[in-house]
Protein backbone atom coordinates (compact mmCIF):
# COMPACT_ATOMS: atom_id res chain seq x y z
CA UNK A 1 0.00 0.00 0.00
CA UNK A 2 1.43 3.32 -0.88
CA UNK A 3 1.04 6.33 2.01
CA UNK A 4 -1.01 9.37 1.68
CA UNK A 5 2.34 11.39 0.42
CA UNK A 6 3.38 8.74 -1.49
CA UNK A 7 -0.23 8.85 -3.29
CA UNK A 8 0.52 12.99 -3.79
CA UNK A 9 4.20 12.12 -4.89
CA UNK A 10 2.71 10.26 -7.39
CA UNK A 11 0.04 12.52 -8.58
CA UNK A 12 2.43 15.47 -9.01
CA UNK A 13 5.41 13.14 -10.99
CA UNK A 14 7.30 13.57 -7.86
CA UNK A 15 7.49 9.45 -7.49
CA UNK A 16 7.98 6.41 -9.88
CA UNK A 17 7.15 2.60 -8.76
CA UNK A 18 9.63 -0.16 -9.72
CA UNK A 19 7.91 -2.91 -10.08
CA UNK A 20 9.54 -6.49 -10.20
CA UNK A 21 8.58 -10.04 -10.54
CA UNK A 22 11.26 -12.65 -9.59
CA UNK A 23 9.94 -15.44 -12.18
CA UNK A 24 6.90 -15.73 -14.59
CA UNK A 25 4.54 -17.23 -12.31
CA UNK A 26 5.52 -15.06 -8.76
CA UNK A 27 3.84 -12.38 -7.00
CA UNK A 28 4.31 -9.39 -8.47
CA UNK A 29 6.79 -6.45 -5.97
CA UNK A 30 6.15 -2.94 -6.17
CA UNK A 31 8.40 -0.50 -4.64
CA UNK A 32 8.10 3.15 -4.38
CA UNK A 33 10.95 5.25 -5.69
CA UNK A 34 11.39 8.72 -4.35
CA UNK A 35 12.74 10.21 -7.33
CA UNK A 36 15.69 13.46 -6.92
CA UNK A 37 16.82 12.87 -10.54
CA UNK A 38 14.59 12.23 -13.83
CA UNK A 39 14.63 8.48 -14.63
CA UNK A 40 13.64 6.72 -17.50
CA UNK A 41 9.64 5.67 -17.50
CA UNK A 42 8.67 3.03 -19.38
CA UNK A 43 5.45 1.30 -20.39
CA UNK A 44 4.65 -1.97 -17.84
CA UNK A 45 2.65 -4.57 -19.40
CA UNK A 46 1.56 -7.43 -16.97
CA UNK A 47 -0.69 -10.60 -17.28
CA UNK A 48 -0.86 -11.68 -13.99
CA UNK A 49 -3.33 -14.71 -13.45
CA UNK A 50 -4.50 -16.82 -10.26
CA UNK A 51 -1.35 -19.84 -9.18
CA UNK A 52 -2.39 -22.40 -7.24
CA UNK A 53 -0.34 -24.25 -4.77
CA UNK A 54 -1.22 -27.29 -4.60
CA UNK A 55 0.47 -30.95 -3.68
CA UNK A 56 -0.28 -34.48 -2.71
CA UNK A 57 -0.15 -35.22 1.24
CA UNK A 58 2.51 -37.87 0.83
CA UNK A 59 4.83 -38.93 -1.33
CA UNK A 60 4.43 -43.19 -1.13
CA UNK A 61 0.97 -44.70 -1.60
CA UNK A 62 1.23 -47.55 0.41
CA UNK A 63 -1.22 -50.34 -0.74
CA UNK A 64 -0.29 -53.09 1.83
CA UNK A 65 -0.69 -56.68 0.98
CA UNK A 66 -2.79 -57.12 -1.85
CA UNK A 67 -4.78 -59.62 -3.77
CA UNK A 68 -3.42 -60.80 -6.95
CA UNK A 69 -6.40 -60.94 -9.07
CA UNK A 70 -8.40 -57.74 -7.55
CA UNK A 71 -8.36 -54.47 -8.00
CA UNK A 72 -7.19 -52.77 -4.37
CA UNK A 73 -8.56 -49.19 -4.19
CA UNK A 74 -6.77 -46.51 -1.67
CA UNK A 75 -7.13 -42.77 -1.15
CA UNK A 76 -4.64 -40.52 -2.56
CA UNK A 77 -4.80 -37.01 -0.10
CA UNK A 78 -4.42 -33.61 -1.47
CA UNK A 79 -2.96 -30.31 0.39
CA UNK A 80 -2.03 -26.99 -0.36
CA UNK A 81 -3.90 -23.80 -1.51
CA UNK A 82 -6.30 -24.47 -4.30
CA UNK A 83 -8.29 -21.39 -6.18
CA UNK A 84 -12.16 -19.93 -5.28
CA UNK A 85 -13.35 -20.11 -8.47
CA UNK A 86 -16.83 -19.18 -7.15
CA UNK A 87 -17.04 -15.58 -8.57
CA UNK A 88 -15.35 -13.28 -10.17
CA UNK A 89 -12.34 -12.03 -11.13
CA UNK A 90 -11.27 -15.49 -10.18
CA UNK A 91 -13.24 -18.08 -11.73
CA UNK A 92 -10.33 -20.13 -13.43
CA UNK A 93 -11.10 -23.80 -11.68
CA UNK A 94 -7.85 -25.04 -10.89
CA UNK A 95 -7.19 -28.58 -12.56
CA UNK A 96 -5.24 -32.08 -11.75
CA UNK A 97 -4.51 -34.68 -14.21
CA UNK A 98 -3.32 -38.25 -13.18
CA UNK A 99 -1.27 -41.20 -14.90
CA UNK A 100 0.16 -43.70 -14.81
CA UNK A 101 3.86 -42.71 -14.53
CA UNK A 102 6.06 -44.45 -16.98
CA UNK A 103 9.41 -42.59 -17.51
CA UNK A 104 11.39 -40.60 -15.31
CA UNK A 105 13.90 -38.71 -17.48
CA UNK A 106 17.44 -36.68 -16.76
CA UNK A 107 17.78 -33.19 -16.90
CA UNK A 108 20.11 -33.16 -20.51
CA UNK A 109 23.38 -32.16 -20.34
CA UNK A 110 24.87 -28.68 -21.16
CA UNK A 111 28.34 -30.07 -21.71
CA UNK A 112 26.91 -32.68 -24.54
CA UNK A 113 24.20 -30.10 -25.99
CA UNK A 114 25.37 -26.52 -27.24
CA UNK A 115 21.95 -24.83 -25.93
CA UNK A 116 20.11 -27.20 -22.98
CA UNK A 117 16.67 -25.72 -23.42
CA UNK A 118 14.46 -26.85 -20.41
CA UNK A 119 11.23 -26.38 -22.25
CA UNK A 120 12.16 -29.79 -24.50
CA UNK A 121 13.67 -31.56 -21.70
CA UNK A 122 11.91 -34.07 -20.85
CA UNK A 123 11.34 -35.25 -16.87
CA UNK A 124 8.21 -37.19 -16.69
CA UNK A 125 5.93 -39.53 -19.21
CA UNK A 126 2.35 -40.46 -18.01
CA UNK A 127 -0.32 -42.24 -20.26
CA UNK A 128 -3.75 -43.61 -18.95
CA UNK A 129 -7.55 -43.64 -20.47
CA UNK A 130 -11.06 -44.27 -19.63
CA UNK A 131 -11.50 -47.40 -21.50
CA UNK A 132 -12.83 -49.25 -18.23
CA UNK A 133 -15.41 -46.67 -16.96
CA UNK A 134 -16.38 -45.48 -20.58
CA UNK A 135 -20.08 -46.88 -21.52
CA UNK A 136 -19.06 -47.48 -25.06
CA UNK A 137 -16.18 -48.90 -25.43
CA UNK A 138 -15.55 -47.16 -29.29
CA UNK A 139 -15.30 -44.04 -27.50
CA UNK A 140 -12.55 -44.98 -24.92
CA UNK A 141 -9.53 -42.34 -25.03
CA UNK A 142 -5.97 -43.06 -24.61
CA UNK A 143 -4.38 -39.75 -22.25
CA UNK A 144 -0.74 -39.25 -22.51
CA UNK A 145 1.53 -36.48 -20.54
CA UNK A 146 4.40 -34.98 -20.51
CA UNK A 147 6.17 -32.48 -18.17
CA UNK A 148 9.75 -31.01 -19.19
CA UNK A 149 12.17 -29.12 -16.72
CA UNK A 150 11.19 -25.62 -18.14
CA UNK A 151 8.35 -23.86 -19.24
CA UNK A 152 7.10 -22.73 -22.56
CA UNK A 153 5.52 -19.28 -23.57
CA UNK A 154 3.36 -20.94 -25.66
CA UNK A 155 2.87 -24.68 -26.99
CA UNK A 156 3.47 -23.48 -30.44
CA UNK A 157 7.89 -23.18 -29.33
CA UNK A 158 7.63 -27.17 -28.90
CA UNK A 159 6.69 -30.15 -30.37
CA UNK A 160 6.54 -33.06 -28.70
CA UNK A 161 5.56 -36.62 -30.43
CA UNK A 162 4.74 -39.73 -28.47
CA UNK A 163 5.16 -42.47 -31.78
CA UNK A 164 2.78 -45.40 -31.27
CA UNK A 165 3.23 -48.85 -32.31
CA UNK A 166 0.28 -51.50 -32.15
CA UNK A 167 0.08 -54.92 -33.68
CA UNK A 168 -2.42 -54.06 -36.42
CA UNK A 169 -1.88 -51.08 -37.71
CA UNK A 170 -0.08 -50.72 -41.41
CA UNK A 171 2.01 -48.00 -40.77
CA UNK A 172 5.12 -48.49 -38.55
CA UNK A 173 3.77 -45.83 -35.99
CA UNK A 174 0.97 -43.35 -35.48
CA UNK A 175 1.64 -40.26 -34.03
CA UNK A 176 0.07 -37.75 -31.43
CA UNK A 177 1.77 -34.50 -30.91
CA UNK A 178 0.75 -31.18 -29.97
CA UNK A 179 -0.24 -29.04 -32.78
CA UNK A 180 -3.16 -26.07 -34.03
CA UNK A 181 -5.67 -26.23 -36.31
CA UNK A 182 -4.64 -24.00 -38.60
CA UNK A 183 -1.43 -26.75 -39.79
CA UNK A 184 -4.43 -29.22 -40.42
CA UNK A 185 -4.23 -28.42 -44.15
CA UNK A 186 -6.85 -30.79 -44.99
CA UNK A 187 -9.09 -29.51 -42.64
CA UNK A 188 -11.78 -26.43 -44.17
CA UNK A 189 -11.89 -24.09 -40.66
CA UNK A 190 -8.55 -23.02 -39.59
CA UNK A 191 -7.98 -21.59 -36.03
CA UNK A 192 -5.24 -21.31 -33.85
CA UNK A 193 -6.32 -23.71 -31.30
CA UNK A 194 -4.20 -25.93 -30.03
CA UNK A 195 -5.00 -29.58 -29.95
CA UNK A 196 -3.58 -33.32 -30.13
CA UNK A 197 -3.21 -34.58 -33.64
CA UNK A 198 -2.70 -37.44 -34.73
CA UNK A 199 -0.75 -38.80 -37.75
CA UNK A 200 0.20 -42.01 -39.50
CA UNK A 201 3.56 -40.68 -40.41
CA UNK A 202 4.77 -37.08 -42.07
CA UNK A 203 1.25 -35.34 -42.92
CA UNK A 204 -1.30 -34.84 -39.68
CA UNK A 205 -4.65 -35.33 -41.37
CA UNK A 206 -6.84 -35.86 -38.63
CA UNK A 207 -8.16 -32.67 -36.35
CA UNK A 208 -7.58 -34.44 -32.97
CA UNK A 209 -8.91 -33.34 -29.45
CA UNK A 210 -7.83 -30.43 -27.85
CA UNK A 211 -4.86 -29.92 -26.12
CA UNK A 212 -5.24 -30.38 -22.22
CA UNK A 213 -8.29 -32.16 -23.37
CA UNK A 214 -10.81 -28.86 -23.06
CA UNK A 215 -11.81 -26.61 -25.65
CA UNK A 216 -10.03 -22.98 -24.53
CA UNK A 217 -13.96 -21.09 -24.72
CA UNK A 218 -15.15 -23.74 -22.46
CA UNK A 219 -12.33 -24.42 -19.40
CA UNK A 220 -9.25 -22.04 -19.15
CA UNK A 221 -6.34 -24.46 -18.92
CA UNK A 222 -3.58 -22.59 -18.59
CA UNK A 223 -1.73 -23.69 -21.42
CA UNK A 224 1.07 -20.87 -21.75
CA UNK A 225 3.68 -20.15 -19.85
CA UNK A 226 3.43 -23.81 -18.36
CA UNK A 227 5.83 -27.23 -18.62
CA UNK A 228 2.69 -29.59 -18.42
CA UNK A 229 0.73 -30.91 -21.21
CA UNK A 230 -2.37 -33.32 -21.62
CA UNK A 231 -2.71 -34.91 -25.01
CA UNK A 232 -6.23 -36.76 -25.65
CA UNK A 233 -6.39 -39.20 -28.59
CA UNK A 234 -9.25 -41.43 -29.87
CA UNK A 235 -8.53 -44.78 -28.69
CA UNK A 236 -9.68 -46.59 -32.28
CA UNK A 237 -7.73 -43.28 -34.16
CA UNK A 238 -4.61 -44.95 -33.13
CA UNK A 239 -5.39 -48.27 -34.12
CA UNK A 240 -6.72 -49.87 -30.45
CA UNK A 241 -10.09 -51.96 -30.10
CA UNK A 242 -11.09 -54.27 -27.34
CA UNK A 243 -9.21 -57.28 -29.26
CA UNK A 244 -6.17 -55.08 -29.53
CA UNK A 245 -5.66 -53.05 -26.08
CA UNK A 246 -2.23 -52.50 -26.15
CA UNK A 247 0.63 -50.69 -27.60
CA UNK A 248 3.92 -49.61 -27.11
CA UNK A 249 5.04 -45.79 -27.36
CA UNK A 250 8.22 -43.47 -27.11
CA UNK A 251 8.40 -39.74 -26.89
CA UNK A 252 10.55 -37.44 -28.31
CA UNK A 253 10.98 -33.59 -28.33
CA UNK A 254 12.02 -30.74 -30.44
CA UNK A 255 12.32 -26.84 -30.54
CA UNK A 256 10.44 -25.01 -33.10
CA UNK A 257 12.36 -21.51 -32.41
CA UNK A 258 14.62 -22.34 -35.44
CA UNK A 259 17.67 -23.40 -33.75
CA UNK A 260 19.42 -26.33 -35.15
CA UNK A 261 20.97 -26.90 -31.84
CA UNK A 262 17.86 -26.79 -29.34
CA UNK A 263 18.37 -30.86 -29.82
CA UNK A 264 15.67 -32.36 -28.72
CA UNK A 265 15.21 -35.00 -25.98
CA UNK A 266 14.04 -39.09 -26.32
CA UNK A 267 12.68 -41.18 -23.76
CA UNK A 268 12.43 -44.89 -25.08
CA UNK A 269 10.34 -47.88 -25.42
CA UNK A 270 7.23 -47.62 -22.81
CA UNK A 271 4.11 -49.92 -22.63
CA UNK A 272 0.27 -49.67 -21.76
CA UNK A 273 -2.75 -51.78 -22.25
CA UNK A 274 -6.21 -50.00 -21.94
CA UNK A 275 -7.99 -53.02 -21.00
CA UNK A 276 -5.76 -54.02 -18.13
CA UNK A 277 -4.20 -51.07 -16.22
CA UNK A 278 -2.63 -51.59 -13.37
CA UNK A 279 -3.97 -48.22 -12.41
CA UNK A 280 -7.23 -47.05 -11.85
CA UNK A 281 -7.34 -43.51 -11.95
CA UNK A 282 -10.53 -42.15 -12.77
CA UNK A 283 -12.43 -41.74 -10.04
CA UNK A 284 -15.08 -43.68 -11.52
CA UNK A 285 -15.74 -41.36 -14.32
CA UNK A 286 -15.77 -41.69 -18.50
CA UNK A 287 -13.86 -38.84 -19.63
CA UNK A 288 -10.54 -37.42 -18.84
CA UNK A 289 -8.73 -37.84 -15.97
CA UNK A 290 -9.22 -34.41 -14.70
CA UNK A 291 -10.39 -33.38 -11.57
CA UNK A 292 -10.64 -30.09 -9.21
CA UNK A 293 -7.15 -29.70 -8.16
CA UNK A 294 -8.57 -28.95 -3.82
CA UNK A 295 -7.65 -30.94 -0.65
CA UNK A 296 -11.49 -31.29 -1.07
CA UNK A 297 -11.10 -33.86 -3.82
CA UNK A 298 -11.34 -37.51 -2.96
CA UNK A 299 -9.19 -39.05 -5.31
CA UNK A 300 -9.31 -43.04 -5.39
CA UNK A 301 -6.56 -44.75 -6.56
CA UNK A 302 -7.02 -48.42 -7.73
CA UNK A 303 -4.15 -51.02 -8.09
CA UNK A 304 -4.27 -53.89 -10.20
CA UNK A 305 -0.73 -55.63 -9.14
CA UNK A 306 0.07 -58.05 -12.04
CA UNK A 307 -0.63 -55.57 -15.13
CA UNK A 308 1.32 -53.12 -12.63
CA UNK A 309 3.81 -55.19 -11.77
CA UNK A 310 4.31 -56.08 -15.75
CA UNK A 311 3.94 -53.04 -17.67
CA UNK A 312 7.00 -51.23 -16.56
CA UNK A 313 4.39 -48.48 -14.35
CA UNK A 314 7.05 -46.50 -12.25
CA UNK A 315 3.97 -44.67 -9.76
CA UNK A 316 1.65 -42.23 -10.06
CA UNK A 317 1.97 -38.83 -11.93
CA UNK A 318 0.07 -35.98 -10.99
CA UNK A 319 0.30 -32.62 -12.76
CA UNK A 320 -1.40 -29.57 -11.42
CA UNK A 321 -2.07 -27.26 -14.36
CA UNK A 322 -2.56 -24.54 -12.42
CA UNK A 323 -0.02 -24.54 -10.12
CA UNK A 324 3.03 -22.10 -10.25
CA UNK A 325 6.55 -22.98 -11.79
CA UNK A 326 8.92 -25.94 -10.28
CA UNK A 327 5.57 -27.57 -8.24
CA UNK A 328 3.41 -28.59 -11.35
CA UNK A 329 4.48 -32.69 -11.24
CA UNK A 330 4.77 -34.75 -9.00
CA UNK A 331 5.57 -38.46 -9.31
CA UNK A 332 4.06 -40.64 -6.25
CA UNK A 333 5.94 -44.20 -5.46
CA UNK A 334 3.28 -47.10 -5.81
CA UNK A 335 4.39 -49.36 -2.53
CA UNK A 336 2.85 -52.70 -2.40
CA UNK A 337 3.57 -56.68 -0.74
CA UNK A 338 2.81 -59.10 -2.55
CA UNK A 339 -0.25 -61.67 -1.21
CA UNK A 340 1.84 -65.09 -0.44
CA UNK A 341 5.12 -65.88 0.36
CA UNK A 342 6.94 -67.94 -2.43
CA UNK A 343 8.50 -70.89 -0.69
CA UNK A 344 11.11 -72.87 -2.65
CA UNK A 345 12.44 -76.12 -1.51
CA UNK A 346 16.03 -76.46 -1.25
CA UNK A 347 17.44 -79.83 -2.78
CA UNK A 348 21.08 -80.77 -1.69
CA UNK A 349 23.42 -83.26 -3.35
CA UNK A 350 24.47 -85.99 -1.33
CA UNK A 351 27.54 -88.29 -1.50
CA UNK A 352 30.52 -88.11 -3.68
CA1 LIG B 1 15.34 -35.19 -20.06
Amino acid sequence: MLSPRDLALLAGKGLSLRVEAAAPASVLKITPIHATVPVLKLPVYAAPRPVADMHVAQAALDFGTVSAGATTMKLLPLAGATLDFSATPTTTRPLLAVFELHAVDPRQQDSVLQDNVPSIDVQYVGVTSDYLTVANKEDARIFFAVATYGPWSTPNEVRFNFRISTSVTSAPYMIVANSTDGFMTSLGARSDAFIAATSTGYYFSNSGDPLNVYRPADVQTAVFNNNVMVFSVPAKEIGLSAANPAFAFSLDSESRTGDWRNMGDYVGRMTYNMAKPGLSLMNGQAGAPLFTDSPATQLQVGLNLVPYATSGAQGILLLHLHNGSETRAEAVTVNYHWPTEIRLPIMRQTGP
